[in-house]
């Protein structure tokens, strides 16, 4: 097999001039830094992007207010019937949007088509129908009456305000799709900050946006570095801030938001995700889990797993089990449809794994499969497993984001539960068993936002997603989303 052929319109998109998309157009950056943005599949340059300078910044949160005064008061209805067209666009548009998005990203076509394009419109129309659906309480209090005197009360859903969301480069896309769908349905406007090096879906994304109805400053999209990020947080135009990252930069966020003014801040973060296979499990099974669990998308998704444990007896055929399929595995360009491995995004974050190549060897782990990077101009890693020497191994504690399963035994189930919930973080965790009543009596052991029984990974809008301890604050999806983009108002009357 070979490549597919870019789309005219992609080569077309990839060689513009790109400016900052603000106020329903793009405008041209007030700075003439550039970024560019590189294939991670060959490390060809692919695209340059603005870099966001202060005046940009300014420009784009007035045009936030402005867009927010509109449209926070266009009618629930005529909110959602905007979202579900742009649903509709992103359908329309699915091949360029996923082309663009496997340029820049290295993610393996499929992947692009069916969850940055199909997965973002679902998610799309879900939030779109939340809407009309938004509401508050009513109440009686229980004031004195002195001359007949009668209260009610009833609470109001208002929107937040500016939305700051900031956007990591696994799923640019999906991720974008996440916090603008949360923002536009409650009536918020928002101001996206791509990552700095998959910043090109969401421009393009931004003129659908338009066409779909959106009025100008509803929607404005600032590239730029972390810097832009931080600066449109601490600005006093902006409300609220979505950062979907890394658990550091989630930190340095979360005070900057505190700091400036008590910024509204939703924080998902990354972590330590862990699998735990129980003794009935069937080996094949297993294995198969872990592809789902921890090499999808090369391990770059913040609630894949990177610990596996299971029992002493079993760990090492599920191992063998693992490295056959790993070894199965077409690795290749993204963009050939017969590949089911691609590239790491960066070359950053490449030699960030190779990095932790070296310190499972120095710390005496076993690397069991892969272990290397692979030659060549492009960002690949091999897949790989490792078991782990001791608890304390790097591996075992700090997130790689990467294709890299790590190992422990455990002998009893308390130790399971012990070795799954002893790290600092809480994203996601999957339990694998046959025995059902067993699992349902183990899940409110695990310490994670998200607990999956027999399977990993899998994310519905219908379903809260979000981390406990060091992994978050906040969650996204179901109705839970609601309380972070909108502040309450009660009014009371007496009559
Ligand atoms: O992520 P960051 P980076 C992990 C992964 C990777 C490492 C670094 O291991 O190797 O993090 O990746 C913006 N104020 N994850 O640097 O720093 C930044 O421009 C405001 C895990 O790409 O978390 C980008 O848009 N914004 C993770 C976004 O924050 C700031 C997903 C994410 O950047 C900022 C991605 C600041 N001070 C990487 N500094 C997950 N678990 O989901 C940066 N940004």
């Amino acid at each position: 097999m070979s490549d597919i052929a870019l789309l005219p319109s992609v080569s077309q998109f990839l060689g513009r001039d790109h400016g900052l998309y603000i106020d329903g157009g793009y405008v041209a950056c007030s700075t003439t830094a550039k970024l560019k943005v590189i294939n991670p599949a060959n490390g060809e340059v692919i695209a340059q992007v603005s870099d966001a300078g202060q005046s940009d910044i300014d420009c784009a949160v007035n045009s936030a207010n402005l867009g927010f005064k509109i449209w926070s008061k266009t009618s629930p209805a005529a909110r959602a019937a905007v979202l579900f067209k742009l649903a509709d666009l992103l359908e329309q548009n699915r091949e360029e949007l996923a082309q663009i998005e496997t340029c820049q990203s290295g993610k393996i076509i499929h992947i692009a088509r069916a969850f940055e394009v199909d997965q973002a419109a679902h998610f799309l129309r879900y939030y779109a129908g939340w809407a009309t659906k938004i509401t508050g309480e009513t109440i009686t209090p229980s004031l004195p009456s002195f001359a007949g005197e009668r209260y009610t009360a009833f609470t109001l859903r208002e929107p937040v305000g500016v939305v700051v969301g900031i956007v990591p480069w696994n799923f640019s896309t999906m991720i974008a799709i996440w916090k603008l769908a949360s923002a536009l349905t409650t009536g918020c406007s928002i101001i996206i900050k791509p990552s700095e090096f998959t910043p090109l879906t969401i421009l393009r994304i931004a003129e659908l946006a338009s066409e779909a109805g959106l009025p100008p400053g509803a929607l404005n999209v600032l590239t730029g570095s972390g810097l832009v990020g931080k600066a449109l947080i601490e600005h006093p135009g902006t409300d609220k801030v979505s950062f979907t990252g890394s658990v550091p930069t989630g930190i340095a966020v979360g005070k900057g938001a505190m700091d400036a003014k008590l910024t509204r801040a939703t924080l998902e973060l990354g972590g330590k995700n862990s699998v735990g296979f129980l003794r009935d499990i069937d080996l094949d099974k297993a294995a198969d889990g872990i592809i789902e669990a921890g090499f999808l998308h090369s391990g770059q998704i913040c609630a894949a797993a990177e610990r596996f444990f299971a029992h002493r007896s079993q760990i090492e055929p599920i191992m063998e089990k693992l490295s056959q399929r790993l070894a199965s595995l077409k690795i290749g360009s993204p963009l050939d449809e017969a590949t089911q491995f691609g590239p790491v995004t960066n070359k950053q974050h490449q030699q960030k794994l190779a990095g932790f190549f070296e310190t499972a060897r120095s710390e005496n782990s076993t690397i069991v499969y892969g272990g290397k990077l692979i030659e060549g101009p492009g960002c690949y890693v091999e897949p790989t497993i490792i078991l782990a020497n001791s608890i304390n191994d790097t591996l075992l504690n700090e997130e790689t984001f990467g294709p890299i399963a790590t190992f422990f035994p455990y002998d009893t189930e308390e130790e399971l539960l012990h070795l799954m919930n002893n790290t600092p973080y809480g994203l996601s965790a999957s339990l694998w068993t046959n025995d059902l009543s067993k699992a349902l009596r183990l899940v409110p052991e695990i310490q994670a936002g998200t607990v999956w029984v027999n399977m990993h990974t899998m994310l519905d809008p219908a379903v809260p997603f979000g981390g406990i301890k060091s992994s978050g604050i906040g969650r996204e999806f179901g109705s839970a989303f609601i309380d972070d983009y909108t502040e309450l108002k009660s009014v009371m009357i007496r009559y």
